[in-house]
């Protein structure tokens, strides 16, 4: 029987769910591998991959505003708990695909899908044989050590609250450039944070920063972080074998 690995694309605004989603199923359906992409996002305009489940089919953001009578962001919260409750129907619609891969994105506002229950719902409910969760960071946000610490702090919260596996991963490689280089220095060597965030902090700030920044390090919680590309696929390699890693435990499958 073919096993089932469920990966969930989370990340801020803008981080790159989209195209991540769209660069890891060409990734496996380059290499003979059944992959599907499913969008969770009833707001998106435009996904830069051919959605295999879409849930705009079933759930119409224009229509929720005007059925009750919602602004836009009414409307999305509304539009998750509408996506939740039609669980069963994405579900079969996943199996009809009998894929081994199925990559979700998520909502373009990840507290909509991360710290609603609706999400959770999501997340627990869906059949797999393992799910892995990602968290992206978006490099231009991460410009200084304060905020690169703010968002490994983010992603730790969304990894305890959807409770599963989580890999953070670094995206925009490719326009990153000098950027991308820093936050990785950050993230692989305390010193290095430290040092950047003893020039940018006041010392009370420095002590509270420093101590959440060695606590993420002591509990491998969020501080390691794997570059992608989605435009190049540079880094998807690495991200790819850590999925496998987590989801199915490193072993050699068969069906
Ligand atoms: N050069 C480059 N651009 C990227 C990459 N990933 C995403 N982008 C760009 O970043 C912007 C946002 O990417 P999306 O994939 O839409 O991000 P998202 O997280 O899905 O966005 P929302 O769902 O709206 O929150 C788009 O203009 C993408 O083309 C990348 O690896 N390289
Ligand atoms: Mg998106």
């Amino acid at each position: 029987m073919t096993l089932v690995d469920t990966i969930f694309v989370t990340g801020t605004a803008g981080s790159g769910k989209s195209a991540l989603t769209g660069a890891l199923k060409k990734w496996y359906t380059d290499r003979g591998e059944e992959a599907i992409a499913v969008n969770l996002d009833p707001g998106v305009v435009a996904t830069p991959y051919e959605p295999d489940v879409d849930v705009r089919t079933r759930v119409d953001l224009q229509d929720v505003m005007e059925k009750y009578g919602l602004g836009p962001n009414g409307a999305l919260v509304a539009a998750a708990d509408l996506v939740a409750a039609r669980l069963g129907e994405i579900q079969e619609e996943i199996d009809s695909y009998s894929a081994e891969y199925v990559i979700v994105d998520t909502p373009g506002q990840t507290e909509l899908f991360a710290f609603r229950e609706s999400g959770e719902y999501i997340v627990k409910g869906l059949a797999s044989d393992s799910k892995t969760l990602l968290f992206l960071l978006d490099p231009q946000l991460a410009t200084t050590p304060g905020n690169f610490l703010s968002i490994a702090l983010l992603s730790a919260s969304v990894g305890l609250r959807l409770s599963l596996p989580r890999i953070t991963v670094l995206t925009k490689r490719d326009i990153a450039g000098e950027a991308a280089k820093r936050i990785l220095s950050w993230s692989k060597d305390s010193a290095a944070f430290e040092e950047a965030l003893a020039r940018t902090r006041d010392s009370d700030q420095y002590s509270l920063y420093s101590e959440l920044f060695r606590a993420l390090r002591r509990l491998s919680f969020g501080a390691d972080l794997y570059p992608v590309s989605s435009a190049t696929l540079e880094g998807l390699v690495a991200l790819v074998g850590e999925i496998s890693r987590l989801g199915r435990g490193g072993e050699e499958l068969s069906d």
